[in-house]
C-alpha cells in the first residue's frame, strides 16, 4: 500500500466540476477515503493562460504501482479532462500531477517524484500544507513552511468551494 498525494488544477470551463469529477475518479483508485485540501483560486503561472486556476491537493492510499498510477491519471486527463464545448486544441481542463508517492525519491524518464518544480509553485504548496502540515521534501530535506517562504509570490486565495 502506498500513500500518494495528487495535485489538481483547472482553469477552463466549469472548474469546480472538473475538480469534482477528477476527485471521484481518484476515489476509484484509492483504498481509503481521500483527504482533501480546500480549493484555492490562483493566479496563472507561466505562459499558459490569463484565466485564474482552481487548484487543490488530495491524499490517499492505493495498491497501484507508481508507473501504473501515472498511466491512469494521464489517460484520465486525455479521455475526460477536456471540455466538450472547447475547441480541440484548447488547454486541458484538468491537470493531475503526482506530488508524492510513498515518500519515495523517483527519477525516471517519465516520472519524477516529488513532482519537478512543485516547490516553486505556491498553488501546490498551500494546499499541500493543508493536507500534510509536517511535509518535508525527500530530495532537499526542506520543510513545507520553508518551501512556502522561498517560492515565487503569486496570488493564492483560499475559497469555500466544495469539490
Ligand atoms: N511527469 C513526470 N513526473 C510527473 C509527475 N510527478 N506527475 C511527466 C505527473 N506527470 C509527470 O506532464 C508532462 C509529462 O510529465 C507527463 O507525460 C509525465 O510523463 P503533463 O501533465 O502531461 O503536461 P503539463 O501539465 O503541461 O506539465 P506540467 O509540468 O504538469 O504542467 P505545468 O508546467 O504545471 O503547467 N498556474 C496556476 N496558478 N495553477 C496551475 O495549476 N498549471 C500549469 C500547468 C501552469 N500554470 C499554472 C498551473
Ligand atoms: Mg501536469
Amino acid at each position: 500500500m502506498a500513500r500518494v498525494i495528487i495535485a489538481l488544477g483547472s482553469n477552463l470551463g466549469d472548474r469546480r466540476s472538473h475538480l469534482s469529477q477528477a476527485r471521484q475518479y481518484l476515489e476509484s483508485l484509492s483504498t481509503t477515503p481521500l483527504t482533501l485540501s480546500s480549493v484555492y483560486e490562483t493566479e496563472p503561472v507561466g505562459e499558459v493562460s490569463t484565466h485564474m486556476f482552481y487548484n487543490a491537493v488530495c491524499m490517499f492510499e492505493t495498491d497501484l504501482e507508481a508507473m501504473t498510477l501515472l498511466e491512469k491519471i494521464k489517460t484520465y486527463e486525455q479521455e475526460y479532462g477536456r471540455d466538450p464545448s472547447a475547441p480541440r486544441w484548447a488547454n486541458r481542463t484538468i491537470d493531475l500531477d503526482i506530488i508524492d508517492y510513498d515518500r519515495q525519491n523517483i527519477a525516471r524518464q517519465r516520472l519524477v517524484v516529488p513532482h519537478p518544480e512543485y516547490e516553486k509553485r505556491l498553488f501546490v504548496l498551500y494546499p499541500l500544507q493543508e493536507v500534510y502540515p509536517d511535509w518535508v521534501d525527500v530530495r532537499s530535506g526542506r520543510h513545507i513552511s520553508a518551501l512556502i517562504e522561498q517560492a515565487p509570490k503569486i496570488g493564492v486565495f483560499k475559497t469555500r468551494v466544495n469539490w
